[in-house]
C-alpha cells in the first residue's frame, strides 16, 4: 500500500457536511492507495509509514472539475465571430450552414491523432490550472465513425494525460446533413443504432441533447432520453439557452445528472429541477461570448436550493475557453455568484453534475486523492484574479503530477 501525508497547506475541502470551503488551517491529508484515509490538522496527522510532502504553506483544494466541454473538435470558427461582431446572429449563421455543422465538416475529416493533437493544448491549459476531471462531449462527428472517433480520442486523451474523463454521447446535437428535414428519422437512428454501438464500445457515460428551436424538441429529447435510461446510462441536456422548450423540467423527469446553460429557465423549472435534484449547469463563457444579456434566474436557482455548478463549454463556436478559473470569474461577475459557489460549482457540483460526487469533488474520508495547490491568500482569489494562474501543482489520485505536462508532437 502507498501512503503518503501532505502537511503544512491551508485545505479548503469543500466537504459537502462543512460550511462555508470546509476550511482548515495549516492542516494535513493522509492518502493511503489513492484515495484519502485521513484529514484533520498537522499537528494530530497519523504520520506512520508515510511518505510526507510538504505543501509550503500553499491552498490546497480539490482537483477542480470542467464538467461540460466539447473540448475534442477539429477546426476553428473565428470567423464567424468577427461575422457576429458584424451584425449575424448565432441563429443565422447555424440556419446558413454555418456553426455546429462547420466543424462537423472540420471533425469528420480528421484522423484521431490530428483530433488528439488540435484538443491536447486546450486540455493541457484546464490542467494547468489545477483541473482534475474534464467532461468531453462529441457532437462534432453525427454519424457513427464520427462520433466513435471523438468519444475514443476523449479515452485516449485521458490515458496519455493526467486527468479523468468523463464521455457524453451527444449525438443530438444538430442534424446531419444525410437527415436533412428528417429529425425523427435522426433520433431513431441515434436510438436504434448509434447510441446501443457506442454504448457497447463503452464509449458512453451519460447522454445528452440540444434542446432548443435550431436543435431538437422536447418529445424528440426524450425519446431519446427513454433509450438511454433503458440501457442505464444517466442523462443531461442542454436547456433553455437560446429560449424555454421545457428542457429542464424534460431532464428533471428522467431523473437527469444536470441541465446546462439554463438563460430561459422557468419557475416551473427551477422548481422540477429541484425536485429531481438536477444540478443546473452554468456556462458563462457562452453568455459573455454570445453577448447574451438574459441571465439564467440565479437568485430563484439559489433559492431553490438548486445545486449550481460552473463550467467553461469549452466549443468553437460559443464559448472558446479553456480557462476554468475565467469562468469561475464570469460567473460571479456577470451573475453574482460568491466565490464560494464558485469554487462549489467548480469541485462538489461539478462533480454532482457527473454523478460522480461519491468519489471527487471535495477532500473527504474514502474519495479520490485529487488535489490542486494555488499560491493564494484565500479561497476567493481563485474566482477573483482574471488570467493569474496561482496553481502551483496537482496531485492526481494521492500521486503529485510532473510540473510541466506537454503534449507529443
Ligand atoms: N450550445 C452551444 O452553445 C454549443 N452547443 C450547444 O448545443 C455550440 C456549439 C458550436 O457552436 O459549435
Ligand atoms: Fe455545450
Amino acid at each position: 500500500m502507498s501512503t503518503s501525508v501532505f502537511l503544512n497547506a491551508h485545505l479548503a475541502t469543500m466537504a459537502t457536511s462543512a460550511d462555508g470551503y470546509g476550511e482548515l488551517r495549516d492542516g494535513a491529508v493522509r492518502v493511503e492507495d489513492g484515495r484519502v484515509a485521513w484529514v484533520g490538522p498537522r499537528a494530530d496527522a497519523p504520520l506512520a509509514d508515510a511518505a510526507i510532502t510538504d505543501c509550503g504553506g500553499a491552498w490546497l483544494t480539490p482537483g477542480l472539475i470542467d464538467c461540460h466541454t466539447h473540448i475534442v473538435h477539429a477546426g476553428n470558427r473565428s470567423a464567424e465571430f468577427e461575422a457576429r461582431l458584424n451584425g449575424a446572429t448565432y441563429e443565422e449563421i447555424a440556419r446558413a450552414g454555418g456553426g455546429i455543422m462547420a466543424t462537423v465538416r472540420a471533425t469528420r475529416a480528421a484522423s484521431i491523432d490530428q483530433l488528439m493533437a488540435q484538443s491536447a493544448p486546450r486540455l493541457l491549459r484546464l490542467l494547468a490550472e489545477g483541473v482534475t476531471t474534464v467532461e468531453i462531449k462529441s457532437g462534432y462527428g453525427l454519424d457513427l465513425a464520427g462520433e466513435r472517433l471523438m468519444l475514443q480520442a476523449a479515452r485516449r486523451l485521458a490515458r496519455e494525460l493526467p486527468f479523468d474523463v468523463a464521455t457524453t454521447f451527444l449525438g443530438a446535437h444538430a442534424l446531419p446533413p444525410e437527415f436533412a428535414g428528417r429529425a425523427d428519422d435522426y433520433i431513431a437512428h441515434l436510438i436504434a443504432v448509434m447510441l446501443p454501438a457506442l454504448a457497447a464500445d463503452g464509449l458512453v457515460d451519460a447522454v445528452d441533447a440540444f434542446c432548443e428551436t435550431i436543435g431538437f424538441t422536447a418529445a424528440q429529447t426524450g425519446r431519446l432520453f427513454a433509450a438511454a435510461r433503458a440501457m442505464n446510462l444517466p442523462v443531461k441536456l442542454h436547456a433553455e439557452q437560446l429560449s424555454d422548450q421545457g428542457g429542464a423540467a424534460l431532464v428533471a423527469r428522467f431523473e437527469g445528472l444536470s441541465a446546462d446553460h439554463l438563460e430561459h429557465l422557468s419557475p416551473a423549472g427551477v422548481a422540477a429541477m429541484a425536485a429531481a435534484g438536477t444540478v443546473a449547469v452554468l456556462l458563462p463563457g457562452a453568455y459573455y461570448f454570445l453577448r447574451d444579456t438574459t441571465p439564467p434566474p440565479i437568485a430563484a436557482l439559489r433559492a431553490a436550493g438548486v445545486p449550481m455548478a460552473v463550467a467553461t463549454d469549452c466549443n468553437p463556436g460559443t464559448s472558446p475557453l479553456t480557462s476554468i478559473l475565467l469562468a469561475m470569474n464570469l460567473a460571479c461577475t456577470l451573475w453574482r455568484l460568491t466565490p464560494l459557489e464558485a469554487l462549489a460549482g467548480c469541485t462538489i457540483h461539478a462533480a454532482r453534475a457527473l454523478g460522480r460526487h461519491g468519489q471527487i469533488g471535495s477532500i473527504e474520508v474514502g474519495k479520490r486523492a485529487d488535489f490542486a495547490l494555488w499560491r493564494i491568500d484565500r479561497p476567493a482569489d481563485l474566482a477573483y484574479a482574471m488570467g493569474l494562474n496561482p496553481c502551483t501543482g496537482v496531485v492526481n489520485a494521492g500521486v503529485p503530477r510532473a510540473a510541466v505536462v506537454s503534449w507529443r508532437d
